[in-house]
């Protein structure tokens, strides 16, 4: 390279270098971060990657990634494009920073109890923000988990857990959680079949009494909270249903989800004596399987209508109903298929095959126009219409090697990550989508490698009405040699695309290691959408009911009182440097009941709170109040303390829990 054309280019970098430290600004010059690049090994290109992305010290990123955090159970928050890690958000397993689950967040965990049984870690796939009007209004996250089948309801406001429900029907979800183009209901589809509610049948009875079903959960905005009472479910044939998307704009009311294992295989391989196929070739033996297309509208018209029966206490409209009001179609979709994703206008439906090299593109208006002619190819064996695939079809694009899932942009470019290619497609939208395609067009533009086995990948806004760009992140699920070992287990790879340029440029600008749990999709919303607090509203603030608790404990009503022969009641508040009372004495076998509140209105003055032996941990944002309660059953002399370094005394912000021994 020469090195006008390296200067030329640094003009940037240099800029933010002046902004970090203005008063060494004057000593510095393009000579300096030359001798750098030199040692360190950097290329232009390299240089140009860190002046997009190095973000320095209080500026602030542009976009949020709201990621799935896989089994790790939680949500991670991730700001681009400095792919910085935010926070992590507690969801399905108890996480002692935030003291989700050692003392406060039990009752909400124990929602998720499945079958009788703590399940205290959840299998995170994919998240949904709320929307308006189809685009992210930043208010409400949504998440699944696969491994047991629930939905949580996170509130933005303070980035916390408010809801756990568990599916009764079904023990294992993936097409979750897809929101409606209003939010007013959240999708979860069941995967791996069971029957109704996981009760026992043998494998040999598959077809007759395992189930597929879609629910519908309501969300009721104004409660926070998802309303069981007012949700249902349709009964589906007994393929494996995989991810959805819900339609918008012009295929607004519709829900579409695939599937595999439409050959109802059910394994078996490696007892002796049996001559099925394993599950990876049973489920892959028919060439095609079936795109399913849901008008959810009219199924909530036929719920509200009473027409549907109680299985597991639960409301269901049955496989013979869906049928008969013509709620469910049937398309055939190429080799094991993964991702469906609705265009921005909502006009087109793509389809990825894990073992096809196209993407299939659907076209809505086509499909609206087979249901209306009954176009069928056929029914399949459970009698669900299957639409004729040429009819609705509108085109197929190479793309490449094992494509899964599709993002789009705003100018008319759609994205697919190709698994076995490891790389990222940029591909163009046929039809009137944008200045780039004029003429109908489905033409593969370029693909940018990445590092290794890309699942999902996300782009700004890239799944509402109106797609940013600009930025693209790759969730790589292999590492491979990208990073420093650590032992066998490795990091997963996010590595951030910049799509902001049309045609052929779409580098990896950023690598960012995640070594908390293999997260499968996320979402990136604009930065200046989300508008949680920095301290809760008032003091006495309950995050439970988003309301002040008329029992948080205020100043000079701090007491420890006897409310019971064997119960006691504690009222204390935090602040700097002190818990008052400091004493808390009880007698052994007493039932403890404390509340706290902490009473700063400063920014970022978090308290923590934990108790040895007890399993207490609790974290104190400014005006909260938790409550906890515990049986006072080991005698003896334990220190609490504040585990938050909140100020120059903090190691002073403690006291003593005495429970005296029986005689
Ligand atoms: S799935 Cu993981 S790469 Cu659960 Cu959305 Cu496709
Ligand atoms: Cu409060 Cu440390």
């Amino acid at each position: 390279m020469t090195l006008t054309r390296f200067g030329s280019k640094l003009i940037l970098a240099a800029g933010v270098v002046a902004v970090g430290t203005a008063s060494s600004a004057m000593a510095q010059s393009m000579s300096d971060v030359q001798k750098i690049a030199k040692e360190r090994g950097l290329t232009t290109q390299d240089l140009i990657a860190a002046a997009q992305t190095y973000t320095p010290t209080g500026m602030l990123d542009e976009y949020v990634i709201m990621s799935s955090g896989g089994h790790s159970g939680q949500v991670f928050v991730i700001g681009v494009p400095s792919m910085r890690l935010l926070r992590s958000i507690a969801v399905f397993t108890p996480e002692p920073w935030q003291g989700y689950g050692y003392g406060v967040g039990n009752e909400i965990l124990d929602e998720g109890n499945v079958m009788g049984k703590e399940n205290r870690w959840g299998d995170t796939h994919h998240p949904a923000l709320s929307e308006t009007n189809g685009d992210y209004d930043g208010e409400w996250l949504f998440i699944n988990d696969k491994s047991n089948a629930r939905m949580a309801v996170i509130d933005l406001r303070d980035f916390e857990t408010k809801q756990i429900v568990k599916n009764p029907l079904f023990i294992n979800d993936h097409g979750g959680a897809f929101v409606t183009p209003n939010t007013d209901y959240i999708f979860q589809t069941a995967q791996y079949n069971v029957p109704w509610g996981a009760d026992y049948a043998p494998m040999s009875e598959y077809k007759e009494s395992f189930r597929g079903a879609v629910t519908m959960w309501k969300f009721d905005r104004k409660k926070g909270r998802i309303d069981k009472s007012k949700s249902f479910a349709i009964e589906l044939p007994p393929y494996w249903q995989d991810i959805a998307d819900c339609g918008k704009l012009e295929s607004d009311g519709y829900f579409f989800l695939n599937s595999i294992n439409t050959e109802l295989a059910t394994g078996g391989f490696g007892v002796k004596g049996e001559k099925n196929p394993p599950f990876e070739a049973g489920v892959s033996m028919n060439a095609t399987d079936y795109l399913h297309i849901i008008n959810w509208k009219k199924a909530e018209k036929v719920y509200q209508a009473g027409d549907y029966t109680m299985i597991k206490d639960f409301p269901v409209i049955s496989l013979k109903t869906a049928i008969a009001e013509g709620l469910l179609h049937l398309t055939p979709e190429p080799r094991s298929p993964h991702g469906v994703d609705v265009t921005p206008k909502g006009d087109f439906i793509v389809v990825s095959g894990k073992l096809d090299p196209h993407t299939t593109i659907y076209s809505f208006a086509k499909i609206k126009k087979a249901i209306a002619d009954k176009n069928y190819s056929g029914r399949d064996e459970f009698g669900v219409p299957v639409l004729d695939f040429d009819a609705v079809m509108e085109a197929q694009v190479e793309v490449g090697l094992g494509p899964l899932h599709t993002q789009f942009g705003p100018d008319g470019y759609a994205y697919t990550s190709l698994f076995l290619d490891s790389a990222v497609a940029r591909w163009t939208l046929g039809g009137v989508y944008g200045p780039l395609n004029p003429e109908p067009d489905w033409t593969l533009v370029t693909k940018t490698p990445v590092h290794y086995n890309i699942g999902h990948l996300g782009a700004a806004e890239g799944d509402t009405v109106s797609p940013d760009g600009k930025y693209l992140v790759a969730y790589n699920k292999w590492s491979v040699d990208r990073f420093v070992g650590v032992g066998p287990l490795l990091p997963q790879n996010f590595q951030l695309l910049d799509i902001s340029k049309q045609g052929t440029d779409m580098p990896v600008i950023y690598d960012m290691p995640l070594g908390i749990g293999e997260p499968h999709y996320a979402q990136i919303i604009k930065a200046d959408k989300l508008n949680p607090w920095s301290v809760y509203p008032e003091i006495g603030w309950d995050p439970q009911t988003q309301s002040v608790d008329p029992w948080a404990p205020r100043p000079k009503m701090e007491r420890v009182e006897r409310t019971g022969e064997h119960e006691v009641e504690v009222y204390m508040t935090s602040v700097r440097s002190h818990f008052t009372p400091e004493h808390v004495t009880v007698k052994q076998g007493d039932t403890v009941i404390w509340r706290i509140t902490n009473t700063e209105r400063a920014v970022d003055a978090t308290h923590g709170f934990s108790i040895p032996v007890y399993n207490i941990t609790l974290s104190l944002e400014p005006g909260e109040t938790a409550k906890f309660e515990f049986v006072a059953d080991v005698a003896g002399t334990f220190p609490f303390y504040c585990t938050e370094f909140c100020s120059a005394l903090h190691l002073e912000m403690m006291g003593y829990l005495m429970v005296e021994p029986n005689e």
